[in-house]
């Protein structure tokens, strides 16, 4: 990869840098392994999507498996790594019961698929793509949320990704913490083990690798909200855009 340059990070939370004709077809030699061996190879795949974080100029990137239409973020250096059975959630802050769930106790608990389209605030949007998981809002009430509770903040398991939602917004019907994309467990570059899904925002409100929610008395910027995106980033409503609905 370095015939191409460094791969720099993004300076929004979806400005593509190309990709150069080397890495595409790298990328391609390693979707043909994954077509042969299966998922492990995958994984790699969906690593080297990751850190080459973006632009497809030649629309390659589509044509892989697991590919999807979806352009793949990370403000971090590399994928992070995780084991589903040392996965843990935690939620804590201004809740009566802090609490730390294993993935096999948020798969228990009772699901919520919603089916929207996905768009990002740099314009690529995505049809109509399931997402299976656990409401916010049964989280929130099993740990029981204290007085004077107002916002979530949400962190991530690379150590560099926050995202935040205001309490009312994390309680509707289409915010949930997801397991499951296109009915099939979350790849790595999508966030695996578990990624938020706040379906009605633009998806930079969607922080993968979740790792933590805390429960505060009020909202913190996330990471692209420092930089000056909004932190009500509900689709065609903020960011200077007016696209549809997502719903
Ligand atoms: N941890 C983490 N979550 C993240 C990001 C990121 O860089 N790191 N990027 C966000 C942005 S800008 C988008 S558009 C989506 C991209 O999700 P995808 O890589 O599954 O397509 O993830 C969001 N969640
Ligand atoms: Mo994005």
């Amino acid at each position: 990869m370095t015939e191409d340059g460094p791969v720099r990070r993004a300076k929004g939370p979806g400005d593509d840098r190309p990709v150069g004709r080397r890495i595409v077809l790298g990328m391609l030699g390693l979707g043909a392994l994954g077509t042969a061996f299966g998922a492990p190879v995958q994984n790699e795949v969906d690593n080297v999507l990751a850190r080459v974080s973006s632009k497809d100029p030649s629309g390659l990137i589509s044509l892989l498996p697991g590919g999807g239409g979806f352009r793949f973020y990370n403000v971090s250096a590399s994928i992070p790594r995780f084991s589903a059975a040392g996965y843990r959630l935690t939620v804590d802050g201004l809740v009566e019961r802090p609490a730390s769930y294993t993935l096999d106790q948020l798969t228990a608990m009772p699901r919520t698929r919603l089916v929207r389209d996905v768009q990002c605030v740099s314009g690529w949007r995505v049809p109509q793509t399931p997402f299976t998981g656990v409401l916010l809002s049964r989280l929130l009430d099993a740990s029981g949320v204290r007085p004077g509770a107002r916002a979530l903040r949400f962190t991530c398991f690379d150590g560099v990704y926050s995202e935040s939602l205001a309490l009312e917004q994390a309680r509707r019907p289409d915010m949930m913490v997801a397991y499951q994309m296109d009915d099939r467990p979350l790849s790595a570059a999508h966030g695996a083990p578990l990624r938020l899904y706040a379906a009605p925002m633009y998806f930079y409100k969607s922080a993968k690798w979740l790792s933590g929610i805390t429960v505060t008395d009020r909202v913190e910027p996330g990471y692209w909200e420092h930089l000056g995106y909004a932190i009500d980033g509900w689709v065609g409503k903020s960011n200077g855009r007016n696209d549809a609905p997502t719903g």
